[in-house]
């Protein structure tokens, strides 16, 4: 286990509060009507998505998954623009026409979180290959959850990026399920990494509800990638709480198994790391939680006073 600096562990966990706060507060604002659409969380998946951008260098790139909101927190939006997005104001990062499921910052190496199961697999490859031909040293971390690496978008492009040794990191979180379907119906294996020996990459399965794993792996993966010598499968094993989405009656699933889960909780699991060994304070920890909240509250308030799109610009950005 790498010795992580204190200035990392707290951004991580800074973070990992920021991105369940943030849920909350979104699965609070949908009750209340004001989110238009459907919105995916990923409360208990705080680890995989938080911990493994802060492994990445400046000028990486991401792309997300439906299930995105603690990947873009772990990789450095603004909290604020994500709320007005999500509210389908106009100052929101897609100008509040892509909502929850389409958070992109393209100019700042964010490709977007993706309605498209298995959409991200071919941009990142592109995306990779843009970054090996102009040698810029920059690798792709491409989140997909383990529904997605039945699709055929996921093989031909790990088959692509293995012979074309493209600098990508493909960082599948296993949650246990594709919408109500558990993994045992939709795959034969146990293990999504194995599906690396196809292409000829290293495969690993790691526990991603343990944050410092997640980032040491990650920290592992990126350095292989990043000195062309090709692509990394890792599977991170983790726990959705929630539902699918917002309309999901949770037949599929006992109370029991969740619980179980939420026993490993990441932040939880963190916390508990930084007491054990002495890293923070008690006050030095809620003081970081307390931050944390008080920014997805700022967040609220900002996307509640920002504006509504003009009706004129309705056609703007419109492609099809
Ligand atoms: C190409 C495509 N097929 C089906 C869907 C409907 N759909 C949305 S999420 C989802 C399940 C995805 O499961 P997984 O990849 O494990 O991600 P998770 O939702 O568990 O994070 C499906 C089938 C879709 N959005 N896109
Ligand atoms: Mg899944």
């Amino acid at each position: 286990m790498i010795e992580l600096p204190e200035k990392i562990l707290l951004r991580m966990y800074y973070k990992m509060n920021q991105a369940r706060f943030f849920e909350e507060k979104v699965d609070d604002l949908f009750t209340k009507g004001l989110v238009h659409g459907t919105t995916h969380l990923s409360i208990g998946q705080e680890a995989t998505g938080v911990a493994s951008c802060m492994a990445l260098e400046k000028g990486d790139l991401v792309s997300l998954t439906h299930r995105g909101h603690s990947q873009a927190i772990g990789f450095g939006l603004d909290v604020n623009l994500m709320m007005a997005e999500i509210l389908g104001k106009a100052n929101g990062y897609c100008k509040g026409k892509g909502g929850s499921m389409h958070i992109a910052d393209v100019r700042n190496g964010n490709l977007g979180a993706n309605g498209v199961v298995g959409g991200g697999f071919n941009l990142s490859c592109g995306a990779a290959l843009t970054q090996k031909y102009k040698k810029t040293g920059k690798v792709v971390l491409c989140f997909a959850g383990d529904g997605a690496t039945n699709e055929g978008s996921f093989h031909e492009s790990l088959n692509l990026a293995s012979i074309w040794k493209l600098p990508i990191v493909f960082l599948i979180e296993n949650n246990l399920y594709g919408m109500s379907t558990p993994v045992a119906k939709h795959m034969n294996i146990e293990n999504i990494s194995d599906r690396s020996a196809s292409y000829d990459m290293p495969g690993l399965t790691i526990d991603g509800n343990d944050p410092l794993e997640v980032y040491n792996i990650l920290l592992k993966a990126l350095r292989y990638a990043r000195a062309g010598r090709g692509p990394v499968l890792i599977e991170a094993k983790t726990y959705r709480y929630s539902g699918h989405s917002k309309s999901d009656a949770q037949d599929y699933r006992t109370r029991e198994e969740v619980e179980e889960w939420q026993k490993r909780d990441p932040i939880l699991k963190m916390k508990n790391y930084l007491k054990d060994n002495k890293v923070f304070t008690d006050k030095q920890i809620l003081t970081m939680e307390e931050e944390a909240k008080d920014s997805i509250e700022n967040a609220l308030e900002f996307a509640m006073e920002s504006p509504e799109p003009e009706i004129t610009a309705v056609l703007d950005d419109v492609y099809a």
